[in-house]
């Protein structure tokens, strides 16, 4: 199994990919944690593994020294990360090309200037915002009718392609502007969100609002820049090796890529503290973890009784939503992939909510249904930010506990049975417990 160091300063996209890639493969990579950026890879030592003192860079545990994150990436993935095929193998390449060809250039053009690290120039920015706009249609249309770049599972495509457009989705996609990217938002969003990618990248913040351009924040950076510079080399002639010096100089340096990291470590910094919705909610009689485990252990024709004997129509809400692409969906595999991804994309509702979404139908004639139950009376997902991004993709009716088509319904999407609408018979059912 691959092993190494890899050196990189922090939040480098480029050495997310290697660090997700390993995440999955099990590959043993270790982050330097003595690199200064700026400095460890201008030493001579640096230069002679690797000479054009870029990071990151990774020095295998056998001894190889391994450049370009995409070539790091590849050498840390696994085979299903890698492409089992030749022709998926071939199709990875190609989408690493596209993200290093296609979106790179035309992304760090757009945000660059914004966050203050290049200077503005609208013509080159108005050029990168169509060639972004061309290249978000080519993925988004792709991503129609996949869940994956390639293949039918994750691959280093997936991760390669999200962690090129981390910055776009970072900085520049506000909602308005993600709007005609439904599919590639959904992708996106399935890419970082997975396990090993949090791991690696913690909880991303789609961007609320574009950065706006402040010819200060420019001015100050490249002024900071000269001046830590000047500052620099003064210190190192006063403080030669002692370890604060390393600790200070490290923090004061600032190349571009240095400033970059800054700003998202500030973003984050001043990002309000999470707080569950549901925290604040009236205590209730019913114990939604209580039935869940009964619903878990017990047959419907108990559960669901249950559920009624316990149902507390004051602090909780039933709904039922369609989902309303459904002429959209295809293979039952991916239907069940989209709701296995919204499920995941809101983890953090699952405390106060129970829902049973269902497929009916078969390949290419399919859709999706549900049942929600969730604590209080209105629709839940506009009380977070973090429970947005699917929601609008279905309609959403409140039912009325006390009537009859509410316990017909609900008997229906608990014990899995029954047909959609028109009739396309149930399929398979997914639990979000
Ligand atoms: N194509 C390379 C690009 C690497 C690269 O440009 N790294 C930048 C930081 S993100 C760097 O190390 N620059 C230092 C320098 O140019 O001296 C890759 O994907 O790894």
């Amino acid at each position: 199994m691959a092993s190494g160091t890899l050196y990189t300063y922090p939040q480098n996209f480029r050495a997310y990919k290697a660090l997700i890639a390993a995440q999955y493969s099990g590959a043993q990579i270790k982050v330097a944690d003595d690199f200064v950026f700026g400095e460890t890879n201008k030493t001579e030592e640096f230069l002679k593994k690797f000479p054009l003192g870029k990071v990151p860079a990774l020095e295998t545990t056998d001894g190889h020294y391994i450049t370009e994150s995409n070539a790091i990436a590849y050498y840390v993935a696994n085979e299903q990360l890698r492409g089992k095929t030749e022709i998926e193998r071939a199709l990875i390449l190609q989408w690493l090309g596209f993200a290093d060809s296609e979106i790179l250039p035309a992304s760090c053009a757009w945000v660059f200037p914004l966050i203050g690290i290049m200077p503005y120039n609208k013509q080159t920015i108005e050029r990168a915002k169509e060639d972004i706009q061309k290249t978000l249609t080519t993925l988004n249309s792709h991503l129609l009718t996949r869940t994956y770049l390639v293949g039918e599972r994750l691959t280093l495509a997936d991760i390669c392609v999200a962690m090129t457009l981390l910055h776009l989705y970072q900085y520049i996609l506000e909602p308005e502007l993600r709007k005609p990217y439904r599919n590639l938002n959904r992708w996106f969003q399935t890419v970082i969100y997975q396990p090993e990618s949090i791991s690696v990248i913690g909880a991303f913040k789609l961007a609320d609002k574009t950065v706006e351009f402040d010819p200060k924040k420019y001015g100050e950076v490249q002024g900071k820049s000269s001046k830590k510079e000047k500052k620099e080399k003064d210190s190192k002639k006063e403080v030669k090796e002692s370890k604060e010096s390393k600790k200070e100089s490290k923090a004061e340096k600032v190349p571009a890529a240095e400033d970059e990291a800054d700003a998202t470590e500030e973003a984050l910094a001043a990002e309000p503290k999470k707080i569950n919705p549901f925290a604040s909610m009236p205590k209730s009689s019913f114990d939604l973890d209580d039935f869940k485990r009964f619903y878990s252990n017990e047959d419907e024709s108990k559960s669901i009784p249950y559920f009624w004997q316990k149902f507390d129509p004051e602090n909780y809400s039933i709904w039922l939503s369609h989902y309303k692409y459904n002429n959209e969906l295809t293979k039952i595999f991916m239907s069940c992939n989209l709701i296995s991804g919204m499920y995941q994309r809101l983890d953090s509702m699952r405390k106060g909510t129970f829902a049973s979404c269902c497929i009916f139908g078969e390949d290419n004639n399919n859709t999706i249904s549900g049942i929600w139950i969730w604590r209080g009376q209105d629709l839940v997902f506009t009380l977070s930010p973090d429970w947005q991004v699917d929601y609008e993709s279905y309609s959403w009716t409140k039912l009325d506990p006390s009537k009859d088509e509410t316990k017909e319904l609900v008997k229906q999407y608990l014990s899995w049975t029954g047909a959609d609408n028109e009739g396309r018979k149930f399929n398979q059912g997914k639990i979000f417990k």
